[in-house]
């Protein structure tokens, strides 16, 4: 195996062995299998226009298929070495129906992604050794390839949310086509695999407006909202990973039960929807970020449901072995699946009942937290922000978007929030709050000096904040607006992230804990030069240089 894909990569550089993230070599094996797959039918299914696509019987199905695989193969999302055996027979079956059915390939037409075969497990476990990511020899381009399509994973993850709400976007699922096509082309250039991983994120916004304008638009505008982190008596659920579909099925179909459901890590924004926080038995948000769930999942005591990644491979003996539930892209060798019905919709009735049997979690914290400022929130707001900008009362916004981890490094982001001058205001989304949410940072004037917009995703609402503020100060540069980036990533939805904030012209974006192992170090140069990105120093230097000392 051979995976350098998210920030905890071994020793900097690379999974060979195992994965840091419990990943197993035979499960990278048919995860690089399965991308190459993809890029097979993505290159048959080029050739389709916009148009020709609405009615086309070969293709039903193949734009969510494309969407999941990546999104499966997303650090942390699925360890499950029979579920990719399946999706890479599936992805084979589609590949020669599109043949079948007279696509024809424009590029690349003999190319072996086009007719290789494979259907034990042990046929693909040996093709997967030819077809990974050090299948491309030189490092530049592989870095280039490699970067886009870790982009593109993040982007098919907000896809599938997206669609999941019923809100799809053809042009989105032909730019992940061009781009998988893309990444097996060996005539193209370094500049234009750097274009591609620039267009990446310009359809990475396009994603995450998509996915806002189906959360918004289903679940009414996220308000500020206090959460208890507390707990009541009934027993519980406890729903991770970023799917809102899901979470809403679970409450109308837990209501009247005596169960209550309760929101992990990146789960948390659902309380700040108006239509999600109605419901009377979404009880609060139980524990943190979702590297610490070993822990917090053996006190929680209820059922568990991954919806999507983070799932972190439980010890041998969990007390929760038995009660851990997935779907969608999420998956763990034995653990059960949600019961989707024929129309599409989730069947709960397997966790409700073991729920029913379960104590009340364990209480492990007490209080509240706030939340719920995303854009609308925030424009509601832009007065009383602009006038404290106005005053001096607000010097500086840093946007510490991204995710949380497990490494010692990334008490820097606690040590930053914390001595930052208290004339600023820290504009958070994702998991990356764990680490300064419950500090209390105190207020401006009112103003929360944390505002959370909600997952990963919602870092979209800090872009269209900052794109807000600009045409408030009437500035022509959005670089020129008192707001800083020091972006904390960990895997490939903070990769779209990233790339997402370039396509929109955003310049100096720090990266910490580490920079990633896949960019080689002419990449490194490029970004530098164009983009201003850095590093991570210390928390002192890093304040002082922020705050233009
Ligand atoms: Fe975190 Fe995991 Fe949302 Fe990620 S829970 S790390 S960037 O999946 O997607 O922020
Ligand atoms: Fe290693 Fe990260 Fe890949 Fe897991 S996802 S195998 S930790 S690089």
């Amino acid at each position: 195996m051979f995976c350098y894909q998210c920030q905890e990569t071994a020793k900097g550089t690379g999974c060979t062995v195992r994965g840091v993230c419990g990943k197993q070599p035979e499960t990278a094996n048919l995860q690089d299998l399965l991308i190459y797959t993809l890029k097979g039918i993505s290159i048959l299914r080029e050739g389709h226009s916009l148009e020709s696509r609405d009615d086309c019987e070969v293709c039903k199905g193949v734009d969510y298929f494309i969407a999941n695989s990546l999104f499966m193969t997303i650090t942390n999302a699925n360890f499950d070495d029979e579920a990719f055996a399946v999706e890479i027979r599936k992805a084979l079956e589609i590949r020669e129906g599109l043949k079948d059915g007279g696509c024809v390939a424009k590029r690349l037409a003999d190319h072996d992604v086009l007719t290789f075969t494979v259907d034990t497990v042990e046929e693909m476990q040996a093709k997967a050794i030819s077809v990974g990511v050090l299948s491309t020899e030189n490092e530049d381009i592989r870095s280039l390839r490699e970067l886009s399509i870790y982009g593109l994973k993040g982007l098919a993850a907000y896809y599938e949310h997206a669609n999941n709400l019923g809100y799809k976007n053809k042009e989105i699922v032909m730019f992940m086509e061009k781009c998988l096509a893309s990444t097996l082309d060996d005539s193209l250039s370094v500049d234009d695999l750097i274009a591609l991983v620039l267009e990446t994120g310009k359809f990475g916004v396009d994603a995450m407006a998509l996915l806002d304008k189906a959360n918004c638009g289903t679940f009414g505008n996220p308000e500020i909202t206090e959460v208890n982190i507390g707990v009541g008596t009934n027993p519980g659920i406890l729903v991770s990973g970023h799917d809102l579909n899901d979470i809403v099925q679970l409450l109308e179909q837990t209501e009247g039960t005596g169960v209550d459901i309760y929101t992990h890590s990146e789960m948390l924004p659902t309380h700040y929807y108006p239509k999600l926080k109605k419901f009377k038995h979404l009880v609060g948000n139980y524990g943190n970020a979702w590297w610490k769930q070993k822990e917090e999942f053996e006190s929680f005591n209820g059922p568990i449901i991954f919806t999507t990644n983070c799932i972190v491979p439980p010890k041998a003996g969990a007390s929760y072995e038995g009660k851990v539930f997935t779907t969608n892209a999420a998956g763990y060798p034995g653990w059960e699946r949600i019961t989707v019905n024929e129309d599409g919709t989730k069947d709960f009735t397997n966790v409700i009942e073991i729920a029913k049997t379960c104590k009340a979690p364990i209480e492990i914290e007490t209080g509240s937290i706030v939340g719920g400022f995303a854009h609308h929130q925030v424009f509601a707001l832009a007065d009383k922000i602009v006038d404290a900008v106005k005053s001096g009362a607000i010097k500086k916004f840093f946007v510490m978007a991204g995710c949380d981890g497990r490494m010692k490094s990334r008490d820097y982001y606690t040590e930053f929030a914390e001595k930052l001058p208290k004339d600023t205001i820290i504009l958070t989304a994702g998991c990356a709050k764990f680490r300064y949410n419950k500090l209390n940072l105190g207020d401006i004037g009112g103003i929360p000096r944390v505002l959370d917009a909600g997952q990963c995703n919602d870092s979209y609402s800090l872009a269209l904040i900052a794109l807000k503020l600009k045409e408030v100060f009437e500035l022509e540069d959005i670089n020129d607006l008192p707001i800083a980036y020091n972006i904390a990533w960990y895997e490939q939805k903070a990769v779209i992230v990233l790339l997402a904030l370039l396509s929109l012209g955003i310049k100096n974006i720090h990266l910490g804990p580490t920079l990633p192992a896949f960019l080689s170090p002419t990449v490194v140069d490029v970004l530098v030069k164009n983009f201003g990105i850095a590093g991570i120093g210390s928390v002192d230097d890093d304040i002082k240089l922020f705050m233009g000392e």
